[in-house]
């Protein structure tokens, strides 16, 4: 990206805002009107407040601040500011309707396009390797996520549909993948759209571990479920029993227990939960439960981000775990392509250099990190992007899901929530300290 010109980049720009604004479109469109402006939980935003979020966005950024034009709408900026209005208090705030928000994200999408073709694709920060526009396409792309929850939340019969996953491919994986102890580099200071929070790159010293080759599966979680682990105190941290117990949790979300075994509704169909695929909607702390009855625990943001990155013949960090090369669907489950996590062990090809199999899309990965800056970190654009979230109260979340785009996913990318979150699609797989002279 950063060596392309500048007519390589705005087509580039383009197709990916072209891409994530029919995302949006389909999310936003397979429902009634009645449903855009329900709530569906007290967790999430109105669908049309998204909407017109995701134009309020893209109006700031590029129409005003890159293309210097005038303010379309100053009057809502307010309203679809997310630090001004809770997502619960969403519903009740004069929101454009169905109607209007289609028009206004229109019309800001084709003064967009306008700026894009004059914009300088370098010059200042904001425009380098089109910059701005590579941020307000992962924007939508979040929002599109988010959506995508959402739409898991809803009540009603199935709207969205999509081809079954890839089945396992790979035949017998090893269980576990041992990681030798040294440095790497963790970050960016080169790729050309990664976020405020992924850079600077940096050396970072990790000791000799040994990973899950692939994320705990449903079939897995079930022994710990069906051993009792949800109700073993021994099992959870304090806060994690806490949240356990105030909230009666004994399942993962959506799941439910029926008389021939655990079935869960995925999207508006109800099926048994299928036992290859990585467990889902789990929160950081039955992720801590099932690791600490494993024997093990869950990975540090860097152990999960050499495992991924670090190509042990070179000595370098690659943009993503199977190279530099941006993903395919032979790669990674990922852009809402199929409505599920695939099979553990359906993307041989994206495996890692130290062959770890599937840590981009299919389920984010919670680690044991707090959200927090790299040395060296700067808020760019904006302090609201991460910032003001870093701190002990957010864990750090790796590697996207089946509900991720291309466009917003690699090897640097870094998400943050609640450890108590699990309406999100969150999923994990186990670490351990390497043993004194243990060599996988
Ligand atoms: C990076 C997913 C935590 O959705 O809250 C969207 C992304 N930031 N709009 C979120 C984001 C501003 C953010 N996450
Ligand atoms: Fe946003």
């Amino acid at each position: 990206l950063r060596d392309l010109p500048a007519e390589g980049l705005r087509s580039r720009a383009a197709e990916a805002l072209e891409r994530a604004r029919a995302r949006s479109t389909v999310l936003t469109g397979v429902v009634d009107d009645d449903d855009l402006v329900r709530q569906h939980s007290k967790l999430m935003s109105p669908l049309v407040w998204d909407l017109a979020h995701i134009g309020s966005q893209e109006e700031l950024w590029l129409v005003r601040d890159v293309g210097g034009r005038e303010p379309l709408r100053p009057d809502i900026d307010d309203l679809y500011d997310a630090f001004q209005h809770p997502r619960a208090s969403r519903p009740s705030l004069p929101l454009l309707g169905p109607a209007e928000a289609r028009a206004y994200v229109a019309e800001v999408r084709a003064k967009a396009f306008d700026v894009l073709e004059r914009a300088p694709m370098t010059g200042r920060p904001l425009t380098e390797a089109g910059f701005a526009f590579g941020m307000i396409t992962q924007h939508e792309q979040q929002h599109d996520e988010t959506m995508l929850a959402t739409h898991q939340l809803r009540q009603g019969d199935p709207v969205l549909h999509a081809p079954e996953p890839p089945p396992a491919r790979s035949g017998e994986l090893p269980g576990e993948v041992f990681i030798p102890a040294g440095s790497f580099v963790m970050g960016t200071s080169l790729e050309p759209w990664a976020l405020d929070n992924e850079r600077p790159a940096h050396e970072v010293e990790v000791d000799a571990f040994v990973l899950d080759t692939v994320p705990v599966t449903n079939g897995a979680y079930l022994e710990f479920l069906e051993s009792g682990g949800y109700d073993r105190r021994e099992w959870w941290s304090a806060a994690g029993w806490e949240y356990r117990s105030a909230h009666d949790i004994t399942a993962p979300r959506f799941w439910r227990r029926e008389r021939d075994g655990w079935w869960r509704v995925r999207f508006g169909v109800h099926e048994p939960v299928p036992v290859d695929q990585p467990v889902v909607h789990v929160s950081f702390y039955e992720a801590e439960a099932y690791a600490a009855w494993a024997g093990k625990r869950l990975p540090t943001e860097a152990e999960w981000e050499k495992a991924a990155r670090f190509d042990p013949a070179t000595g370098e960090s690659r943009r993503y775990p199977w190279g530099n090369d941006d993903p395919t669907p032979e790669h990674a489950n990922l852009g809402q392509r199929h409505l599920s996590p695939a099979p553990a062990g359906a993307y041989p090809k994206g495996a890692s250099a130290f062959g770890v199999h599937q840590l981009i899309g299919d389920v984010w990965e919670w680690t044991s990190t707090d959200f927090a800056g790299y040395p060296g970190f700067r808020a760019f654009p904006y302090r609201e992007y991460s910032e003001v979230f870093f701190g002990p109260e957010y864990k750090v979340l790796r590697g996207g899901s089946f509900g991720t785009d291309a466009a917003a996913i690699r090897g640097t990318f870094r998400n943050w929530d609640y450890p108590i979150r699990r309406q999100i699609f969150s999923g994990f797989r186990c670490a351990r300290d390497a043993a004194p002279g243990e060599r996988a």
